[in-house]
């Protein structure tokens, strides 16, 4: 294809499980070199008689080096087509732990394989036509998987289902398009009003589906990337013991001393499944020394950015100065209003909140007495997916470039069929057409530039 894709035709290999100790560890080889190489360091338990080994069988022995014995093992081979790449491949499964596995790995580049690059060999799949673009990609959003829904929708996505979808939105378009090229090159009276009718349900078939596939999306780039939530509020409020209630572990110290959190704390979690980026905040507003300086800019930092804002209060005093100040400077930001020490004798009334943030939902919780927060949590989700529920199963556009490319097909059929509405010369829905039908084809990879798979693949880890 171009320089930048790799020769196909060299064997590949790398260690495909993570590094580190483990039970196993496993050297992969792809290409038409794989077996050979299998077979000048594996000694096979059963002898000569294993040989030529059998594809999708596995056989025991020992990999050898200069009569030495680096690991006992077990070999595969699967042979082309039927493997992960459609080349041959051979997988050595080793002990675990660093050692062995890098010494078979050595070993099989000595003998000629070269180190595979981040995601060559889903791309070789990809390349030799195994896998389209979005299960090339669904296999890394697997790997990534942060949560049980995001890997439900990825799963999904490799069985190919948004392939099948994508598929039905192309149909419709080529139905469109070749019906309009038949009108264009054979003009005859009387079918022209019939062909514009026939194109007209093509593209309003394929606009539903495409807007419901992108209806959905929002959701699905949401399990795929998280959301940014932050903790603001004054000092001693209980911002980090919400931040620990949150994360069901001690992560942030909590103490009665104001200023106690000076640096921000970033941590992962799953909210009702939605993976969260969950990142505690210092209440200081006048720092005293350059470090809390830095502690209130990385504060402001993560506020501007945030998805969601969890604005805490205590219920246990009324609203100060420096409650309006941190809730002024928050202004335009998506606000949870959270009313902690709930456990604590009311003195902050609503009112007095929704004076300063009309509104805003109020949560009252007790970070301390574990009170409502299974409450604080639905609203959380409630607010990051705006009430809707996530329901897997009709969700299946989760990445960003495809969801960028399925706006542009939608754009561009939209454009068609205002065309045909006003009744415009059918050469204008062609070059419409023709575009939309090339952003399709850029998500499934069937039409693709080569530096545009290389930024796709570089993000993959090595060995897979
Ligand atoms: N009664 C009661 N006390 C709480 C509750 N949540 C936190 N506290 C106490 O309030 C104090 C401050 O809690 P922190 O979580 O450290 O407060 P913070 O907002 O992170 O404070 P800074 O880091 O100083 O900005 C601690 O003594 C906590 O034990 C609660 O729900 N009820
Ligand atoms: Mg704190």
């Amino acid at each position: 294809m171009s320089k930048n894709i790799p020769d196909m035709n060299d064997t590949i290999a790398a260690i495909a499980t993570a590094i580190g100790p483990g039970g196993i560890g496993i050297v992969r080889l792809s290409g038409p070199q794989s077996v050979t190489i299998a077979e000048q360091v594996f000694l096979p338990t059963a002898g000569k008689k294993a040989l030529p080994f059998k594809s999708h069988k596995v056989y025991h022995g020992h990999i050898q080096h200069k009569k030495n014995v680096i690991d006992e093992v077990l070999l595969t081979v699967m042979r082309a087509p039927k493997s992960y790449t459609c080349e041959d491949v051979v997988e050595i499964s080793s002990h675990g732990g660093l050692m062995a596995v890098k010494a078979v790995l050595e070993l099989v580049l000595g003998l000629g394989a070269r180190l595979a690059q981040p995601g060559e060999f889903t791309k070789r799949a990809f390349l030799n036509g195994r896998i389209d673009l979005v299960q090339a990609e669904a296999v890394l959003d697997i790997i990534q998987a942060k949560t049980q829904s995001s890997l439900r929708v990825s799963t999904h996505q490799l069985k190919g289902e948004l392939t099948v979808e994508l598929e039905k939105i192309r149909e419709d378009l080529l139905g469109a398009y070749v019906r309009l090229e038949a009108l264009v090159n054979f003009p005859e009276d009387g079918i022209e009003d019939r062909g514009r009718n026939e194109i007209a349900a093509h593209l309003a078939h394929a606009k539903a589906n495409i807007d419901a596939l992108l209806a959905a999306s929002e959701q699905g780039r949401l399990l795929r990337e998280g959301v940014k939530v932050v903790l603001c509020g004054r000092p001693n409020v209980g911002k980090s013991s919400l931040l620990n209630v949150l994360l069901k572990q001690p992560r942030a110290i909590v103490s009665d001393v104001a200023g106690t959190t000076r640096d921000t704390i970033e941590e992962s979690a799953q909210i009702r499944g939605i993976p969260v980026q969950l990142i505690d905040t210092a209440g200081i507003l006048s720092p005293r020394d350059t470090i809390e300086e830095e502690a209130v800019k990385r504060s402001h930092i993560h506020m501007q950015s945030a998805d969601l804002v969890l604005l805490t209060f205590a219920a246990s005093e009324k609203l100060t100065d420096e409650d309006f100040k941190i809730t002024r400077s928050l202004e335009g930001q998506n606000i949870l209003v959270v009313v902690n020490k709930s456990d604590l004798p009311a003195v902050l009334a609503d009112e007095d909140i929704r004076r300063i943030l009309p509104g805003r939902k109020i949560i009252r919780v007790s970070a301390s007495q574990k009170i409502a927060i299974a409450e604080l949590e639905a609203a959380i989700e409630a607010n990051v997916l705006h009430g809707q529920n996530v329901d897997t199963t009709n969700i299946l556009l989760t990445n960003t470039r495809h969801i960028e490319a399925l706006k542009d097909a939608q754009q561009d059929i939209a454009g068609s069929q205002e065309f045909l509405r006003d009744n415009l010369s059918l050469e204008f829905i062609s070059e419409n057409l023709k575009e939309a039908l090339a952003a399709l084809d850029r998500i499934t990879g069937r039409d693709i530039d080569a530096d545009l798979l290389e930024s796709i693949f570089s993000v993959f880890c090595i060995g897979k």
